[in-house]
């Protein structure tokens, strides 16, 4: 039977573990990137394993997310990261040098190798056929001291793109029209790949628009062919010796394909809060819209950016809006810069941010009270900008330029044609902000902050687990309702018992408070628990507050890891009816867990005097991660 590019990839790469769809597998991971709200923490869990240097081929520490220095917080992590870096031999990205995603893409992704980053949004390397995942900091942490990194075997999906664009229709519009049909739980278990005469028509930043997106399917990740487009586009960054080609087998099997029409396609926009709930752009032309952004790793390219710049050329952003662009590396902004593209930006009226994240995780530019802002980004949580009451649309960057010109949503279509733009036959190398690690670490001191606090310890399991229900949650909870982010809590990412004063405050801002008066507990979820960032602090921070175990209809992927990696226990309900009988602070009782962790624990309702079977199913190394308390005591332990 023939192989699809994925499955390919992870034989090359299996170290143990069957490729059988749910099992567990380990797999040799080449490549691991780290951000800062992420980093600090990744490394200080590298730093507790002991390993002086890294032993993967190539480790990048990027700082992008936590580039808002209102306090000493976020330029203690970054000396911490730098130093860290210098000391155990990874590459450090400086701030000002961009988003992670973009700048890996540009400098360092090769074709057919594994990587695995602290950030969710990490599948962006799907783009030029890389096997890519999120994962959170303590797998990445142990990849780097040469550890596998372990996935259930997943099952592959293909998507047929048929036909080709037309103008003003894109790579964004493309994703968007993937999650409206899959859904953000439709990918949950699968490697998206993609396939059809359409591929050759997508350049490689247009392929790394979609597979960025891909997180939002929750699926393991996405993946492009390697084709003669990804080769120019790696000559183009002076790096034609890391190509190699990759295609599936004719005779490949997917457990599930789709199709998409390319030539039929429309602008498209995912409306307040989730990505998956969409529009068609015409559908809310007319509407009126308060701020613009451009930008993040999902569309910060130089194509997306020379689109806007010609779009707005001689012309002038309506008054009543806030535009602002935010290049997504340096050499983007530098192109941009030599080309004259930046100045007809500027001359339009546009604000222009620094290479980072930015708005995106709501560093900057909340908008206004109950505003409309459209936005180039890859999520439209509730809250994630800022503003509470604002409403988030997720757009290409040529609807939001349409948008930034009239005042109201307008279909791109009705724009006045543009030239055609291509990618340059040379980018512009310039690596000065990339700083290689020292030859030699030993004599390198690392630098800390008062800010950064040790991280909580995970504790042995117990047979028997009592705890309140402290909290119940619908679902589809995100990771930016369990840790909140943005400007004013995003310097504590290395500061946990800060940090657990935010927990859950979205959905009940007493939680932290109960848990300190139960003494932690059980929190209660329904489908698709921990869709979204890859942020271990969504696991650290409830185990600091003491919570034992969570127990919902379904979990997302990397976050049931990085429970797992915490020693909080994932457990889901058998039947799923049982959800609607546990009240919150009902007085809840695992029973022999220990005996149990590989099949079916009951959970006893004391306050009801009832009964439910629970699933846990944690595989071999799960659940011997699960005993021991914690994937660093696990890791140390072999
Ligand atoms: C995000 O887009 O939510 C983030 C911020 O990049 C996160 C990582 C984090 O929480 O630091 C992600 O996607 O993993
Ligand atoms: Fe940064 Fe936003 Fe991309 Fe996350 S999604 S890595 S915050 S740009």
């Amino acid at each position: 039977m023939g192989l699809t590019i994925a499955q390919k990839i992870i034989k090359n790469h299996l170290v143990c573990g069957e490729m059988k769809v749910g099992e567990d597998i380990g797999i040799k991971i080449d490549q691991t990137l780290t951000q800062d709200a992420t980093g600090t923490m990744a490394y200080l869990e590298f730093e507790a394993m002991g390993i002086d240097r890294v032993k993967t081929e190539k480790s990048v520490a990027y700082i992008d997310h936590n580039t808002l220095q209102t306090g000493f917080e976020n330029a203690d992590d970054h000396r911490f990261i730098r130093t860290m870096a210098k000391k155990h031999g990874i590459y450090y990205s400086r701030p000002g040098n961009g988003i992670c995603h973009q700048i890996h893409l540009e400098r360092f992704g090769v074709p057919g190798k594994t990587l695995i980053g602290s950030d969710s949004h990490t599948p962006t390397g799907g783009g030029i056929g890389m096997l890519a995942m999120g994962a959170g900091g303590m797998d990445v942490a142990v990849a780097m001291g040469g550890g596998e990194y372990h996935i259930d075997y997943p099952k592959m999906l293909r998507v047929n793109l048929k036909g080709k664009l037309r103008k003003f229709v894109t790579a964004k519009d493309i994703i968007l029209k993937v999650l409206q049909e899959l859904t953000v739980k439709g990918g949950v278990g699968y490697i998206v790949e993609y396939a059809g005469e359409g591929v050759k028509t997508l350049s490689v930043p247009e392929r790394a628009t979609i597979t960025n997106m891909g997180a939002e399917l929750g699926a393991t990740t996405s993946i492009f062919p390697s084709d003669e487009v990804t080769r120019e586009f790696l000559k183009a960054q002076g790096r034609e010796e890391d190509f190699t080609e990759l295609k599936s087998d004719s005779d490949a099997v997917y457990d599930k394909e789709i199709e998409i029409d390319l030539c039929e396609l429309e602008p498209l926009a995912a409306c307040p809060h989730s990505p998956d709930n969409i529009k068609t752009v015409e559908e809310l032309k007319g509407k009126k819209v308060d701020q613009v952004l451009i930008g993040s790793c999902t569309n910060s390219s130089l194509l997306d950016m020379l689109k806007v710049a010609a779009i707005l050329d001689g012309k002038t952003v309506d008054p009543t809006v806030s535009v602002a662009i935010a290049p997504g590396s340096k050499q983007v902004l530098n192109m941009l810069a030599d080309c004259g593209a930046l100045s007809k930006i500027i001359a339009a009226g546009v604000r222009v941010l620094e290479c980072a994240c930015g708005p995106c995780i709501g560093m900057g530019q909340s908008p206004n009270s109950a505003g409309v802002s459209l936005r180039t980004f890859n999520r439209n949580f509730l809250g994630r900008s800022g503003t509470a009451d604002a409403s988030v649309y997720l757009v290409s960057p040529e609807t939001a330029a349409a948008a930034a010109l009239t005042g109201y949503f307008t279909n791109p279509l009705t724009l006045d044609p543009i030239e055609d733009i291509v990618l340059p036959k040379m980018f512009k190398i310039n690596d000065n902000m990339i700083d290689p690690p020292a030859e030699d670490g030993k004599d390198v001191e690392i630098l800390r902050g008062p800010n950064i606090k040790p991280f909580p310890k995970a504790i042995p399991l117990t047979d028997t687990v009592e705890g309140t229900a402290v909290l119940k949650v619908g679902d589809n909870i995100t990771t930016d309702h369990i840790m909140p982010a943005g400007a004013k809590i995003l310097p504590y990412r290395s500061n946990i018992p800060y940090l657990s004063n935010f927990c859950f405050g979205v959905c009940d801002k007493n939680f932290p408070e109960n848990c300190k008066k139960y003494g932690g507990g059980i929190i209660i979820g329904g489908e698709n628990y921990g869709q979204g960032s890859s942020r271990e602090h969504a696991a650290l921070v409830p185990l600091y507050l003491g919570i034992k175990a969570v127990v919902t209809k379904s979990f997302a992927r990397i976050h049931v890891a990085n429970l797992i990696n915490a020693g909080i226990l994932p457990l889901t309900f058998k039947n799923p009816a049982d959800y609607e009988k546990i009240e919150q602070f009902d007085e809840l009782c695992l029973v022999d867990v220990k005996e149990n962790i590989k099949g079916e624990i009951i959970l006893k309702n004391k306050t009801k005097n009832e009964e439910y079977v629970l699933n846990c199913y944690l595989s071999g190394r799960a659940a011997d991660i699960m005993l021991c308390g914690g994937l660093l005591n696990y890791t140390k332990s072999k």
